[in-house]
């Protein structure tokens, strides 16, 4: 079937580009750091982007918008969208794509005046990273009702200030009412951020499910002292302890094998000299496997080991859960939809689960969800080098505008 409708590859290009100059870093990248300035910045861009193409603008209590495009019925719109908070060393497609993507299959439909039946309403969710105020999807969380939003507003940061105190500073805590509506169904189009596509030479994902998270932060307290003076075995060392933590993780991957995946992402010590033995060390853990038995014998294991070493060590070691969300399989009629349309416009596709946490896992919960992936290119993602080739960006792009056309009931 060959596409009748298209969307402007070079348009969207460019305000992929454009968003991309907010937060700029070397290297091409994006730091649009959840409730930031920059993000803040991102954010007005966006919802002018949204007013110009004629979208209605709802802003909620977590700071999620939503521009929504009326169909020829009122009532539930079909919702696409992901997010535009980047991490600190972002590139600039991670979630930025299916946002614009999104207003690229409004700007489409606009040119061709083409009247939907149902709805058609863009999103982009509060905080989808988590690298600043954990949980990570916490604006879909809020959304969908798995995440209250008093407990949203008083998370503190990394920097030690609230959710709270950064929205309503930015001037995004809005008062459309949380829980949100739910959509009549959800497609988010985000890159793989892995190698699968790109080494496979396959044009288009779709996205059978979404692995299961585990985020814990893990303080040790043992007794600062002189670095040279004090006798190894009289040593609380917090910071060899936390090395034997990050040791263990990956070991611990390796062993299980299969999907599972271990990372330390983030450290400190203090007092963090060079010549006295850590008295704290804070550390993350993130676990992550699609199979959610093998999660929790992964979280046991480390819970065990930790208490092995807290008493070795005679140390004292607190652990703080960030996040927890169970894999996700994403709505069979969604995703044939996807497969089919996508194989009709003639794109290789593969079905495969998502390694990455998205807003999407937080909407299947309340309405038939899928997403679509496109390749990046060797995979390489929270990372400045994150790059999508635009051949691929386009046909992500059309298989979008032909799944909303399809379920907007569009003329
Ligand atoms: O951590 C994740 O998978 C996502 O980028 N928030
Ligand atoms: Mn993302
Ligand atoms: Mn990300």
């Amino acid at each position: 079937m060959r596409k009748t409708l298209e969307i402007n590859g070079e348009r969207l290009q460019r305000r992929i580009a454009r968003l991309a100059e907010i937060g700029a870093i070397e290297g091409g990248g994006c730091a649009r750091l959840a409730l930031s300035d920059a993000d803040k910045a991102g954010r007005d861009l966006v919802c002018e982007w949204m007013r110009e193409l004629g979208l209605e603008i709802s802003i909620d209590a977590i700071g999620n918008v939503v521009g929504t495009r009326a169909g020829r019925q009122p009532g539930l719109a079909v919702m696409t969208g992901s997010h535009i908070d980047t991490v600190r060393t972002g590139g600039r497609y991670d979630g930025n794509l299916g946002v614009l993507a999104g207003l690229e299959v409004v700007a489409t439909l606009n040119d061709a005046r083409i009247e939907t039946e149902y709805p058609l309403a863009v999103a982009f969710f509060t905080n989808e990273e988590g690298a600043r105020f954990a949980p990570d999807m916490m604006g879909s969380l809020v959304f969908t009702g798995v995440l209250g939003l008093d407990d949203a507003l008083r998370t503190v940061g990394i920097d030690g200030s609230t959710v709270n105190e950064n929205l309503v500073r930015i001037g995004y805590a809005g008062d459309a009412p949380t829980p949100a509506v739910t959509p009549r169904a959800f497609v988010e189009l985000h890159v793989e951020q892995g190698p699968v596509l790109d080494y496979g030479g396959i044009e288009i994902g779709v996205v059978e499910s979404v692995q299961g998270i585990s985020w814990a932060e893990i303080e040790i307290h043992g007794i600062s002292n002189h670095a040279g003076t004090t006798p190894m075995a009289l040593r609380r060392d917090a910071g060899w302890v936390a090395g034997a933590i990050i040791h263990f993780v990956r070991e611990l991957a390796n062993e299980i094998g299969g999907n599972q995946v271990s990372t330390v992402g983030r450290i400190e010590f203090f007092p963090n000299l060079i010549n006295v033995v850590p008295n704290r060390a804070t550390l993350t853990v993130d676990l992550r496997n699609t199979d959610e038995t093998l999660l929790r014998g992964a979280e046991s294991r480390l819970d065990t080991f930790l208490e092995t070493l807290r008493v070795a060590e005679k140390v004292q070691i607190t652990t703080r859960r960030l996040a927890r969300f169970e894999p996700v399989i994403f709505a069979p009629e969604m995703t044939g939809r996807i497969e089919r349309i996508a194989q009709a416009q003639g794109l290789s596709t593969r079905r495969m689960p998502s390694g990455a946490g998205h807003d999407a896992q937080m909407l299947a919960a309340v309405c038939p969800t899928a997403m679509i992936f496109i390749p990046s290119v060797d995979g390489i993602s929270h990372n400045v080098l994150e790059y999508s080739h635009p051949q691929h960006i386009e046909a992500g792009a059309n298989v979008l505008l032909s799944v909303l056309c399809e379920l907007t009931g569009s003329a």
